[in-house]
């Protein structure tokens, strides 16, 4: 029977003139105040996005090499917030001919508010032309976790590990996203062997509500508070180098560091590293072997 995977990611403005609509997307249809709309093509502009996006390019690169490694399964990438969406994605998979379509997402940890609106928009867009293999989460793959491993082992830093904020009401929701969290941060932590590690949020937007913290930047005023001088990070929220690591990280959160006297690094992020591709091919077979009704 024949399959295809509908490769997914949050998608990023191909150009500078494209943030407006992007953000729009991103918002819902909820208005933006004008300064954070701003601020927002300021940090794109100063990543070097004018007329075309280094960080779409790297979810391409992916696919290209996911479709390589899987030999005889097409991959098709749909965007969360841009183009192509994972609407397209889906019709080209089905027009491919495939009857099983896995939906495998650039995200290692489930939430409702993140994972969930990727699966609703593959599923609405298949309208049950295609079985659909859907893989929830994927943050304890024993491949994801070596690869992690390997990046922090034999560090003499306090390795913390981060991933992407969400709005605090997702614990009373009874939401996994923490503890996936957390479960990788202690997988890697154990495979590596580390004793000096913590792990904090980042990336968390003025929503207007409260988001889980602790937020980075506080988080390494209290590691220096409590005798740190070294700290590595290590993104296990995220897998490819795009705004919230080279913006978020590289530019925020070093430049607090810097301030604070702390030696700051991070590790390099998966993208399209063929080492990386093997685990997302060895999760698109495990979810061919056992499909699971859309
Ligand atoms: O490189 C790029 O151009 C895109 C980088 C990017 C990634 C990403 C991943 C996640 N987000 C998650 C949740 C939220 C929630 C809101 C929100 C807002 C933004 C904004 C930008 C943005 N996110 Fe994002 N996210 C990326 C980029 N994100 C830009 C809007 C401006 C700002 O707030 O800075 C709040 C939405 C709202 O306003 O209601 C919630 C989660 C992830 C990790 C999972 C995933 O990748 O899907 C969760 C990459």
């Amino acid at each position: 029977m024949s399959a295809a995977v509908v490769l997914m990611a949050y998608g990023s403005p191909e150009r500078l003139a494209d943030v407006p609509e992007y953000y729009a997307d991103i918002r819902g249809g909820r208005p933006i105040r004008p300064e954070l709309l701003e601020d927002l093509v300021e940090r794109y502009r100063r990543l070097g996005i004018e007329d075309e996006s280094p960080l779409n390019a790297i979810t391409e690169q992916t696919r290209a090499a996911l479709e390589r490694e899987l030999d005889d399964v097409q991959v098709f990438t749909g965007m969360k917030h841009w183009t192509p969406r994972i609407g397209d994605a889906a019709n080209r998979a089905v027009a491919s001919g495939a009857h099983t379509v896995v939906g495998l997402v650039l995200a290692p940890h489930y939430s409702a508010l993140s994972i969930a609106g990727y699966r609703e928009q593959l599923e609405a867009a298949l309208a049950a032309r295609a079985e659909l293999a859907f893989i929830e989460s994927w943050h304890d793959e024993s491949g994801f976790v070596e690869l992690l491993a390997d990046r922090v082992r034999g560090s003499d830093a306090h390795v913390v590990f981060t991933a992407h904020s969400l709005p605090e009401r997702i614990l009373g929701m009874g939401d996994p996203y923490k503890d996936q969290l957390l479960e990788t941060s202690r997988l890697v932590a154990d495979a590596a062997r580390l004793d000096d590690w913590s792990f904090s949020f980042q990336s968390e937007s003025p929503t207007g509500e409260p988001w889980l913290g602790p937020d980075i930047l506080d988080h390494l005023e209290d590691l220096h508070g409590s005798g740190v001088r070294k700290v590595l990070v290590c993104p296990v929220g995220f897998v490819a180098d795009h705004l919230e690591i080279r913006w978020d990280l590289d530019h925020e959160a070093a430049e607090k560091a810097r301030e604070l006297g702390l030696q700051f690094a991070r590790i390099g992020m998966p993208n399209a590293e063929p080492r990386f591709v093997e685990v997302l091919a060895a999760l698109v077979r495990r979810a061919l072997s056992v499909p699971s009704k859309a």
